[in-house]
């Protein structure tokens, strides 16, 4: 851990300067041992014109032992470079020159994951953000572009050494060791770059591109995992198809490879050519694997392919532009999993995340715009503000522009900057080409942070046959700004006439009546917006599709909700009518409980609720997504001074109370859904496990002997994980009896599997029973846990913390927990402990007493010696 005793320093994008020097070609020899591996690295460096005096060279560099420096042949004495513990400068240097650097890392004692680490004795690399900076001292910098060929030397014990690109040249070295040496014709910044050396087994497949191409795809994995990759394969060859029917872009090697390692910080790495994975992005099998699950590899794989030409080919020109190429990446994987599954449950499912997450954040001390101007920790900011917000923002680009538009506006875009690292300026300097438009005021997208809100009033004039709709937009203040200035917003809205048909829709000085669904451009703080030709007093159908990333308020009466959640021809809204009809019962439901009231719902609900359960025609997988009640964690959203163990009781007791009076509806569509064969992962299949295993869990609520032994039997009998995880998961939630011998069941079975045994912990990490702490405190010494391992982890701690009814238990323990797991884990491995700290940067949402108490614990981390990552997080939580 790098320790900190004064307080890290801030960087900020205004102060950004080009670089002073260039590297032209890399060369990389690596001498693999796994605690003395060499790094020998010749660098052909240039001064950059576009800088007029000379100066030193700085090179980044940390956690290395510096061997020697030889610029242009000559070894470079102590006096001529000056070595620190973040690099090391190199007092003159000329114009052009060839500088050689020796270095000793020691990958087995790499626990931060970044640089060259092993994961199963295997050798394997990350290098974004900082990482190469770990491996030789180098310009770490993204607009730092250079072509590399790179030389792995390894004993044989390592069959498999894979860098970057083409392979040019394999062979024996003496003493039992063998070589392979690798070329990328394509220049990169070296968070690109990729080394992974090991015994590993490939699956094969190939890909013919739309120009006759053939391209070798490779998946790597452990011997063990080489019959669960078949899913990743196909999901990797349904991307780059997309990607040449949507955008027209093809993959530009001969060679396009794969790589699952157990230990990883986050999911995956585009590295060009060289994909490393979290293998729980790659691995599925029906028995092993949930749908959820394959819908994630789907994605995940989509997500890193997608990279190739949006981060790899036009990569970012320093990382405050990171969105640049994740939110863009993320909106294209949104855009191709929406064509490939259910489109409606996948817009569902991003805009369920980003409230759930993304707003939270949005209000809370990191609170950042898309564009930050300033990090302590890059790591820091790999959050869902530049990710899915940030896809947001490219959304709201495409619903300005249209659709063909938009395509245009990426396909230049990606002319322009080819070969480059560009800006998020750059980007919609192309959308404003292609769109012939101008931009400027949507830009506060990327500089704002906060969530705005956007109040709207309707008024229907009946003499004048009218409906006009006031809006008023405001954002709240975050860290980096009081004052807000308005937004461009794009709401996609339509009209229900009292026969839930949707109206043509005319604008106060239009012609004529034009489509059903009109994008107004709410832009200014105060605005109106007049509908004429309305018959009759219309239902309004508000944010169609959640065409903005904003909280939207209107005084919207049950009867319209309900009238919404059946008719709206918008099925994203009529979910979102749903779960505002839920919301303000369960609100309601909060209340009476903090007043001492009974707390129950509304037959209404109750029977609205019924009535939807019981539609036959409704595509099932929508339908679980209609009568899921909103989360915990959006519920806590919404209010000021939040008690989470008063959310979780009022929302278990709805649950219970929609089991228990609708238990025979329940059970009829719990065995009209039964499985009928043969695992498939088409929609169909999918919705009908969704919706029936949904039911069992609430079926389960009642605490039933005989709903017990049905939830049994479908553990023990099912032939796929998706059935048998359902059964488990409200097994480990029930006081029965059984449940001890289900959770050792369990393991027995898969212990050989750690994807399998990261849900083992989770599912009881999770548990709504009210012993769950201790046990959670137990499970952290079984033997399967592991610190070092960041999905075992984030399957135990993390989850725990994601339990809200017990993490935030009365008496502060969860939180103490919290704070010594992660203090623990900042020894080892700083980006992981300062993510899995993210539950304390909420600690002023909560109620006075447990404010007191996360604040305490918040107080006493900061005590401690931090690393740069976690103490960022921890100083803004107080600040
Ligand atoms: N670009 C990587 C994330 C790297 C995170 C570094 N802390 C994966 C992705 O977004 O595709
Ligand atoms: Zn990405």
């Amino acid at each position: 851990m790098a320790a900190n005793t004064k307080a890290p320093e801030a960087i900020h994008l205004e102060d950004y300067k080009t670089p002073a020097y260039l590297v032209d070609q890399v060369q990389l020899t690596f001498q693999l041992e796994p605690s003395a591996t060499l790094v020998r690295s010749k660098l052909q460096m240039s001064r950059n014109l576009d800088r007029t005096e000379p100066e030193p060279l700085r090179l980044d560099g940390n956690s290395m032992e510096l061997i020697s420096v030889v610029l242009d042949g000559k070894t470079l004495s102590g006096d001529n470079y000056q070595l620190d513990a973040e690099g090391v400068t190199i007092f003159a240097v000329p114009e052009k020159f060839c500088l050689e650097i020796e270095t000793k890392i020691d990958p087995a004692g790499n626990t931060s994951l970044e640089g060259l680490y092993q994961s199963s004795g295997n050798f394997c690399t990350q290098c974004e953000a900082h990482g190469f900076r770990k491996i030789t001292f180098y310009p770490d910098r993204p607009d730092v572009m250079a072509k590399f060929r790179v030389r792995i030397e390894a004993e044989k014990k390592y069959p498999v050494l894979l860098s970057n690109g083409n392979l040019i040249a394999e062979g024996e070295l003496e003493n039992g060791h063998h070589y392979a040496e690798w070329e990328d014709p394509f220049p990169k910044p070296s968070y690109l770059f990729a080394l992974v050396a090991g015994d590993l087994v490939c699956i094969e497949d190939s890909y013919k591109t739309r120009s006759g191409r053939d391209v070798l795809l490779q998946i790597f994995v452990e011997e063990r995992n080489k019959d669960f990759c078949d899913h990743a394969m196909l999901s990797l060859k349904k991307s780059m198809k997309w990607d040449e029917d949507v955008f027209d872009l093809e993959y530009d090697l001969d060679r396009y490879m794969i790589v699952a390692v157990d230990d990883f910080n986050m999911g995956a790495m585009e590295n060009k050519g060289l994909n490393v994975f979290n293998s729980k992005y790659v691995l599925a099998h029906p028995e092993t694997a949930t749908d959820a699950d394959y819908l994630g590899v789907e994605s995940v794989i989509a997500h890193e392919y997608f990279h190739n030409w949006t981060g790899n080919r036009v990569t970012c020109r320093d990382w405050f532009q990171l969105s640049l190429k994740e939110g863009l990446t993320v909106y294209r994987d949104q855009q191709f999993s929406a064509d490939m599954n259910s489109a409606a449950v996948c817009r569902i499912d991003d805009v369920r995340i980003l409230r759930q997450h993304q707003f939270p954040e949005d209000a809370g001390p990191m609170a950042h715009p898309v564009r930050p101007a300033s990090y302590v920790e890059i790591n820091n900011f790999y959050t869902m503000t530049v990710y899915n917000k940030g896809a947001e923002v490219i959304r709201m680009m495409r619903t300005l522009l249209g659709e063909e538009k938009f395509v245009d506006g990426v396909k230049l875009y990606l002319k322009r900057h080819d070969g480059d690292a560009a800006t998020c300026d750059d980007f919609v300097r192309a959308m404003e080409a292609a769109g012939q438009r101008d931009l400027s005021q949507f830009k506060l997208w990327y500089s704002q942070a906060g969530t705005p809100q956007v109040l709207i009033r309707s008024h229907y004039d009946e003499q004048a046959k009218s409906l006009r709709l006031d809006m008023v937009q405001h954002c709240p203040p975050t860290p980096e700004a009081e004052q807000k200035q308005p937004f461009q917003i794009p709401l996609a809205v339509g009209l229900l006439a009292a026969d839930g048909s949707d109206i043509p829709l005319q604008l106060e000085g239009e012609d004529s009546a034009g489509a059903t669904t009109r994008v107004l451009e709410l832009c200014e703080k105060e605005q109106s917006f007049t509908f004429i030709g309305l018959k009759e007093q219309p239902i309004l159908s508000p944010l169609r599709g959640f065409s903005a990333p904003v909280r939207l308020k209107a005084d919207f009466s049950d009867d319209e909700l309900a009238f919404r959640m059946a008719h709206d021809a918008d099925s994203f809204n009529r979910w979102e009518a749903g779960q505002t009809l839920a919301l303000k019962e369960l609100l309601r439901m909060l209340s009476d409980l903090e007043e001492g009231r009974q707390f129950v719902l509304s037959p209404k609900f109750i029977c609205a609720w019924r009535h939807a359960l019981e539609d036959r025609q409704a595509d099932m997988s929508l339908l679980t997504q209609l009568l899921t009640l909103p989360s915990e964690q959006y519920l806590s959203d919404q209010l000021e001074e939040c008690n989470p163990q008063a959310v979780r009781e009022v929302r278990d007791r709805a649950r219970w109370q929609l089991g228990s009076e609708c238990q025979a509806a329940l059970m009829e569509r719990y065995q009209e859904c039964a499985d009928d064969g043969e695992y498939s992962l088409d929609p169909q299949a999918v919705g009908r496990r969704s919706l029936r295993n949904f039911c069992l869990t609430l079926l389960m609520e009642l605490h039933d002997q005989r709903m017990t032994d049905l939830c049994l039997e479908q553990y023990y009998k099912s032939q796929n994980m998706t059935d048998r995880l359902a059964a488990f998961a409200v097994m480990v939630d029930n006081p029965a009896q059984d449940r001890l011998a289900v959770i050792n069941d369990f393991y027995q079975r898969w212990q050989e599997h750690p994807l399998l045994i990261d849900k083992w912990f989770s599912v009881q990490a999770m548990s709504h029973q009210p012993q769950v702490f201790a046990e959670v405190e137990l499970l952290l010494r079984h033997p399967a846990f592991s610190m070092s391992n960041p999905n075992r982890f984030r399957s135990l701690v993390g989850a725990f913390t994601q339990n809200l009814g017990a993490f935030h238990r009365g008496d502060g323990a969860g939180y103490r927990f919290l704070a010594d797991q992660v203090l623990l884990l900042d020894q080892k491995n700083p980006q992981v402990a300062a993510r899995m700290a993210g539950p304390f940067t909420r600690w002023k949402r909560l109620e006075p007493h447990r404010r007191e108490l996360m604040k305490a614990e918040l107080v006493r981390m900061q005590a401690a010696e931090l690393s740069k990552d976690l103490y960022e997080i921890v100083s803004k939580s107080l600040s």
